[in-house]
C-alpha cells in the first residue's frame, strides 16, 4: 500500500509550489520512495507514465485548468461512462465462480459431453439475481430469485438462465415486456424500487389468470431466501435431449442446494434490508471467503412425447410444472462454486447469459416463451455491452476455440488473420469449415396448421396447478402465503384490483380466498372469474413444500453471541466451540466493538456492534451477560430488540442468568426455543430448525 499523503499546503498562501519541496502532493519522487520503490508506474491508458496524479495543469497557481491536460481529461472522460444500462430485468446480482462434476451420463440420452463424461470438472460463472430491483436495490425484498449458470464447456458455452421458481408469469414472449413493466418501479412516481406489492403488478396479474401459479409461488417463503446458498435452481422451459441417432427426449433442469432450504419470516425480511441491504452477497461472499463453498446437486427429469401426452397439462406451458412424483428426478452432477470475482463490473455485470447457448445434444422444445427468449438476449446485450463483440469479454468468452468469418463491429478484440473472411473461398486452405459433429437441431416434423397468433387450448387450465400446489404445502407454509397476500393487497390504493385478485384465490381454494379476503376485512367475497377450463384436484405432491426441504443443520449458518462487559467467558466459549462444531460461523456482538472485558479479568475482541448488527442477521443467538450486563443492555433499545426480533423470528435463543434476565426485560416467555447456555448440545439442536410452534404466540396469521 502507497502511504498515505500529507495534506496540500494552506490554499491561499501566496507562494509558488516548489515541485521537489518534501510534503507537496504531486512530488512524484518522494510517494515513490515511501511506498518502498516497488510499485509499478502509474499510467495513462495509452502507457505514458504519470508523474502528477493530485493535480490537474493550472495556468498558474490560482489560475483555470488547461484543456490541454489530457491526463485529467483521459481520467474524467472514463470515469464519465463507467456505468452501463443495468439489466432490465434482474438487475441486481451476485455472481461467483466454480465448476460443474458429472456424476452420472446421461449418454442413453444425448451425445452432449457437459452431460456424457463423468467426472469431468467443467468451470462454470452462476449468477444469481433478484428480478423486478434496479442494480442498486436491496437483496431481500419478496421476489423471485435467478439462477443463471454458465458452462464453459470444450464444446462451446452453455447456459441455464433459470430462475429458483419452477414456472413463469406468463405463457407467450409478447407479454414480457408488459409483465416487466407491471412488476417494476411505476412509471409516474419511480417507486417502488423492488418488490410487488404495487397496483401496477396486481392489475397486471388480475387480468392475467396464466399468471396465477407463478404468483403463488412468490407469495410463498421461497421468494424470501435466507440466502442464495439454499435456493433451488429450474430451468423451467421443457429443452430436448438428442442421442447420437437423433431421437430426442425431454427434460428439465433442477439444481438443489446441498444446504438444503430456508426462508426468513416476512418480518425479518423487512427488517433485514434495512439492517444490512447487501445481505445475500455478503452472506456468499463470506462463504466463500470462509472456504465454505456452496454446492447444488442437479438433477433432469426426462421423460417422452407419449408421457407428455398423458398429463394433465401441457409440457410446453412454463405456468405448468411437472411434479416430481409424476417423474422422478434423476441427479447426474454437482456444481460447487469456491471463486469470487476479481471484479464485480468486468465479470458480474459484463457476464451476458442466453438460453440459446446450447452444445450439440441439446435443443429446445416449442415453449413460446422459451422461443422468444431466444431473441431477446443477444438483443439486450447491444444495448447493454455496446456492441456485437460482447463475447469477446474475458467472463464471455468460451474456452474451446472460436473461428468464423464474423469480423469486426465496435470493440473487435481480436486480430484475424489471412486474406479470406468468407466462404466457400479456395485461396486459403486452412480456413473454418463446418463439421459433421457441429450442432444439429433435432429432426422434428411440422405441423403445419394455420399462421395465426394463437394460444393452445391445452394452455387454458390456469388454476389446477395453483391450487395442487397450495394444498401441498403444510399448515405454517399456507398460513406464510396467506399473510404474504393480505400484505402485499393491503398495500394497493385500487380495491377492485384486490377484489379481482381474491376473486381468482376462489378458484384455487376457496379456503384460501376466504382466509385472505378476512385479512383484508372484505366483507363479502368479490366474484370468481370464470375458468377457461375445467379446475382439477391434483394430488398433492409434498416436493412442492419448503420446510420439509429444510436440513436438520447448522452448517452454513451463522449464530449471534451477544456479550457486554463482566460476560463469562467459559459460558462463550462452549457455546462458540458446539456452534463451530455444528458447522455454524460465530459473530460476537456487544455494546461497542473492540476489547470487551469478561469476568475473571479475560476478554473478547468484538467486531460487531449491537447498534449495527441486530438479530436478523444470525440463524441462532446466545445471549450470555452478567446480571449487572443485562440491567444495562435492558435499557438498550437494540438490545431489546435484538432478543425480542430473535424470538419473533421464530429463532433458538441460548441464554445464561443474565441473558434470561434480559429476555423478561424484553417480555419474553421461556419455551422450548429459549435454552439454558450451560446446555450446549440442547441450544444447537433447537438452532437447527425454526420454532414454528411458537409462531401463533407472535402473531396472527390469516
Ligand atoms: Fe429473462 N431476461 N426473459 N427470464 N432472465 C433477462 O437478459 C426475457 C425469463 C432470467 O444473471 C435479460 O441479459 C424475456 C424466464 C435470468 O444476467 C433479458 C423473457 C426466466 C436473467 C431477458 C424472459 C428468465 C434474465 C435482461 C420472456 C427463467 C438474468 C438482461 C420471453 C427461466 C441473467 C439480460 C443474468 C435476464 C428477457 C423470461 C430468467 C431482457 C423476453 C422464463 C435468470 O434479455
Amino acid at each position: 500500500m502507497a502511504a498515505r499523503r500529507r495534506d496540500q499546503p494552506a490554499v491561499g498562501k501566496r507562494r509558488v509550489p516548489v515541485k521537489d519541496e518534501p510534503g507537496i502532493r504531486g512530488n512524484a519522487g518522494e510517494l515513490h520512495q515511501q511506498a518502498g520503490g516497488k510499485h509499478p508506474a502509474l499510467t495513462t491508458n495509452q502507457g505514458l507514465q504519470i508523474s502528477d496524479d493530485q493535480n490537474s495543469l493550472h495556468a498558474g497557481e490560482h489560475g483555470p485548468t488547461l484543456l490541454e491536460d489530457f491526463v485529467l481529461r483521459e481520467k474524467i472522460m472514463h470515469f464519465d461512462h463507467e456505468r452501463i444500462p443495468e439489466r432490465i430485468v434482474h438487475a441486481r446480482g451476485t455472481g461467483v465462480h466454480g465448476y460443474f462434476e458429472l456424476t452420472g451420463s446421461l449418454s442413453k440420452a444425448t451425445t452432449a459431453k457437459i452431460f456424457t463424461e463423468v467426472g469431468v470438472k467443467t468451470p462454470v460463472f452462476c449468477r444469481f439475481s433478484t428480478v423486478a430491483g434496479g442494480a442498486g436495490s436491496v437483496d431481500t425484498p419478496r421476489d423471485v430469485r435467478g439462477f443463471a449458470v454458465k458452462f464453459y464447456t470444450g464444446e462451446g458455452n452453455f447456459d441455464i438462465v433459470g430462475n429458483n421458481i419452477p414456472v413463469f408469469f406468463i405463457q407467450d414472449a409478447i407479454k414480457f415486456p408488459d409483465f416487466v413493466h407491471a412488476v417494476k418501479m411505476e412509471p409516474d412516481r419511480g417507486f417502488p424500487q423492488a418488490g410487488s406489492a404495487h397496483d401496477t403488478f396486481w392489475d397486471f396479474v388480475s387480468h392475467t389468470p396464466e399468471s396465477m401459479h407463478a404468483v403463488m409461488w412468490a407469495m410463498s417463503d421461497r421468494a424470501i431466501p435466507r440466502s442464495l446458498r439454499m435456493i433451488e435452481g429450474f430451468g423451467v422451459h421443457t429443452f430436448r435431449l438428442i442421442d447420437h441417432l437423433g431421437h430426442s427426449t425431454f427434460v428439465k433442469f433442477h439444481w438443489r442446494p446441498k444446504l438444503g432450504l430456508q426462508s426468513t419470516v416476512w418480518d425479518e425480511t423487512v427488517k433485514l434490508a434495512g439492517a444490512d441491504p447487501d445481505f445475500h452477497r455478503r452472506d456468499m461472499f463470506e462463504a466463500i471467503q470462509a472456504g465454505e463453498y456452496p454446492e447444488w446437486e442437479f438433477s433432469v427429469q426426462l421423460f417422452t412425447q407419449k408421457q407428455a401426452d398423458s398429463f394433465p397439462f401441457d409440457h410446453l406451458d412454463p405456468t405448468k410444472l411437472i411434479p416430481e412424483e409424476l417423474v422422478p428426478l434423476t441427479t447426474i452432477g454437482r456444481m460447487v462454486l469456491d471463486r469470487w470475482p476479481d471484479n464485480f463490473f468486468a465479470e458480474t455485470e459484463q457476464v451476458a447469459f442466453c438460453p440459446a447457448n446450447l452444445v450439440p445434444g441439446i435443443d429446445f422444445s416449442n415453449d413460446p416463451l422459451l422461443q422468444g427468449r431466444l431473441f431477446s438476449y443477444t438483443d439486450t446485450q447491444l444495448s447493454r455491452l455496446g456492441g456485437v463483440n460482447f463475447h469477446q469479454i474475458p467472463i464471455n468468452a468460451p474456452k474451446c476455440p472460436v473461428n468464423n468469418n464474423q469480423r469486426d463491429g465496435h470493440m473487435q478484440m481480436s486480430v484475424p488473420r489471412g486474406r479470406t473472411n468468407y466462404e466457400p473461398q479456395s485461396l486459403e486452405p486452412d480456413r473454418p469449415l463446418e463439421t459433421p459433429n457441429g450442432f444439429t437441431s433435432a429432426a422434428l416434423s411440422i405441423d403445419h396448421g394455420l399462421k395465426s397468433r394463437i394460444r393452445p387450448g391445452s394452455f387454458a387450465d390456469h388454476y389446477s396447478q395453483p391450487r395442487q400446489f397450495f394444498r401441498s404445502q403444510n399448515s405454517v407454509e399456507q398460513s406464510h402465503i396467506a399473510a404474504a397476500y393480505v400484505f402485499e393487497l393491503s398495500k394497493l390504493e385500487t380495491p377492485h384490483v384486490r377484489d379481482a385478485v381474491v376473486g381468482h384465490l376462489r378458484n384455487i381454494d376457496p379456503r384460501l380466498a376466504k382466509r385472505v379476503a378476512d385479512g383484508l376485512s372484505m366483507g363479502k367475497l368479490p366474484p370468481a372469474p370464470k375458468a377457461a377450463a375445467r379446475i382439477l384436484d391434483l394430488p398433492g405432491s409434498p416436493a412442492l413444500g419448503l420446510i420439509g426441504k429444510m436440513k436438520d443443520t447448522l452448517k452454513g449458518r451463522s449464530v449471534g453471541i451477544l456479550i457486554a462487559e463482566g460476560s463469562d467467558a467459559a459460558a462463550i466459549d462452549s457455546i462458540r466451540r458446539a456452534a463451530h462444531g455444528a458447522g455454524a460461523t460465530v459473530k460476537l456482538v456487544a455494546p461497542k466493538i473492540g476489547e470487551v472485558g469478561l469476568e475473571g479479568g479475560k476478554y473478547e475482541i468484538v467486531e460487531h456492534q449491537l447498534a449495527g448488527t441486530p438479530s436478523v442477521v444470525f440463524d441462532a443467538v446466545a445471549v450470555i451477560v452478567s446480571g449487572e450486563g443485562a440491567k444495562r443492555l435492558a435499557k438498550e433499545g437494540a438490545a431489546i430488540d435484538f432478543v425480542r426480533d430473535a424470538f419473533g423470528h421464530l429463532k433458538a435463543i441460548g441464554a445464561d442468568e443474565g441473558g434470561k434476565m434480559l429476555l423478561k426485560a424484553a417480555g419474553l416467555k421461556l419455551d422450548a426455543g429459549i435454552v439454558d447456555a450451560a446446555d450446549p448440545t440442547s441450544f444447537i439442536e433447537a438452532a437447527k430448525t425454526r420454532q414454528w410452534a411458537r409462531e401463533p404466540k407472535v402473531r396472527s396469521l390469516p
